[in-house]
């Protein structure tokens, strides 16, 4: 029984070794050096996993776009209309309910009161005012403008310069300087950059309709594109292979890019231990309530079958990255491939219940560092700006971090208030892209169980009658 269960996890088990080996080498090598590595000699430690980390995001936009107007594209529209809604309607609630439960959590056990704030560097009131002004106003408006891809090709080849690119590492020092320079630093060209994915999201289902009402007419290029999806998937069943290495190269080159760790858990440790605690009551308690109420299951199985996608969202810290893992297990466990490839590419893109769960709490802990006044309307407004800032963020690392400057404006805070988190960021990332990636599994399963009754029979699996975990 146990040969066969190593045998059919082997991979699996490689993978979360990888994790645990390379957090334990980092570790080690961390403490081999009296001071934290820099970038670049990190680089070396990083390169395999840079690597790895880009054949995945080389497949994200064509299997993306190849997905979504397949199975938009392959149903017919009251069909998808409906899976649609369901999906929409799942993503809003898990989101808002994880923020509501981050807003409990960080006014109940007020991690930032009286704990010691960052230093950083001065800036005059004026150059704050500028920063915020800008900044909001970009930030909302760049949101609904990335809705729509002005130039289909441009959005593409911008959104991959930003998957593939390693993103920006946030040392900290560069907050450290005047305003004009801060606007102009990665916040805004790296904002502007993390939306995109959005666009394209936006045309797949556009284009999928669109395809889906033409018929018979459309139907060569739906399959053109299911076909490109199912290439897309061939692809990631050779990547996966190196996930292991992958993973550990990646956990062990942040490992050493860390500063005195301990240092920075003793100064954020509530709030690290707020944010954790918030990402496994959501994950496990109120996801499980309301898979229980739609589908009268419990999703216990759905996720015990998920240990390799998790793993390879923990190394990689990106929704995106993991897609092409997460479709193809999802595939192997059953579900209808319609409803994957819907509901995860969306759900990479706009459902990210961590992250939304995350920038509430971290908004609210950084107005306590600050002994800002929360008023009920402000709390209101933190809910609303976190749901945005969530669907506003890429699934890329640290992209939660960065779409937080949304809801710090909420709470009257300038946007380089994040230097307070951004010690320990890089490995709450990693929990938040676990649980974002965890919940849209749960999703997709979810919206499955809800339309076997509508979905004919598919190949040679009659799944009217399977046995749905
Ligand atoms: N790393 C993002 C993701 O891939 C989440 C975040 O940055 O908050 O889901």
């Amino acid at each position: 029984k146990w040969q066969s269960f190593i045998k059919n996890n082997m991979l699996t088990i490689m993978t979360v070794v990888g994790v645990l080996s390379g957090t334990a080498v980092g570790c080690i090598l961390r403490s081999l050096s009296d001071q934290k590595w820099t970038p670049r000699e990190t680089m070396y430690l990083m390169f395999p996993g840079e690597i790895f980390l880009r054949m995945l995001k080389s497949l994200i936009i064509p299997l993306l776009m190849a997905s979504i107007i397949s199975a938009v594209g392959g149903l017919d529209l009251s069909l998808s209309k409906r899976i649609a809604l369901r999906s929409i309607l799942y993503y809003a609630t898990t989101t808002v309910c994880a923020v509501i439960l981050g807003i409990i959590l960080v006014i109940t056990i007020k991690p930032g009161v009286g704990a010691e704030a960052a230093e950083k560097g001065g800036t005059s009131k004026e150059e704050e005012a500028l920063k915020r002004k800008v900044l909001t106003q970009d930030t909302l408006l760049d949101l609904i403008r990335n809705l729509f891809p002005p130039n289909l090709i441009q959005a593409c080849f911008q959104q991959s310069q930003t998957l593939l690119l390693k993103p920006k590492n946030f040392t900290g020092d560069e907050l450290n300087i005047t305003s004009s320079t801060l606007i102009h630093w990665s916040f805004k060209e790296r904002y502007e950059n993390t939306t995109n994915v959005l666009g394209l999201v936006v045309f797949s289902i556009v284009l999928g309709i669109s395809l889906g009402q033409m018929g018979e007419k459309g139907k060569g290029l739906v399959e053109f594109f299911g076909m490109l999806s199912e290439a897309m998937m061939n692809i990631t069943s050779w990547v996966i292979w190196i996930s292991p290495l992958g993973v550990f190269f990646l956990v062990a080159s942040k490992m050493v890019e860390t500063d005195s760790f301990l240092e920075q858990i003793r100064r954020l440790g509530f709030y690290f231990a707020t944010v954790l605690l918030g990402l496994v009551i959501h994950g496990f308690g109120t996801i499980s309530v309301i898979y229980f109420i739609a589908t009268r299951r419990l999703p216990f199985k759905v996720i015990g079958q998920l240990s390799q996608v998790l793993a390879t969202a923990f190394g990689t810290a990106s929704s995106s990255a993991t897609m092409p893992i997460t479709i193809q297990t999802l595939d192997k466990m059953g579900l209808d491939p319609r409803i994957t490839r819907f509901v995860i590419p969306v759900g990479a893109t706009i459902n990210m219940d961590g992250t939304a769960l995350y920038e509430a709490v971290a908004a609210i802990f950084i107005a306590q560092l600050k002994n800002v006044e929360l008023t009920f309307g402000k709390t209101v407004a933190v809910c609303v700006t976190a749901t945005a800032a969530s669907i506003g963020a890429a699934g890329i690392p640290q992209a939660g971090l960065v779409t937080m400057v949304m809801v710090l404006d909420t709470v009257g805070l300038p946007a380089e208030e994040v230097i307070n988190i951004l010690a320990v960021d890089w490995l709450l990332d990693r929990f938040r892209t676990t649980i974002n990636v965890m919940c849209d599994c749960v999703g997709a399963r979810l919206v499955d169980i809800l339309s076997i009754g509508e979905l004919e029979r598919i190949g040679d699996t009659d799944r009217l009658n399977a046995d749905p975990q």
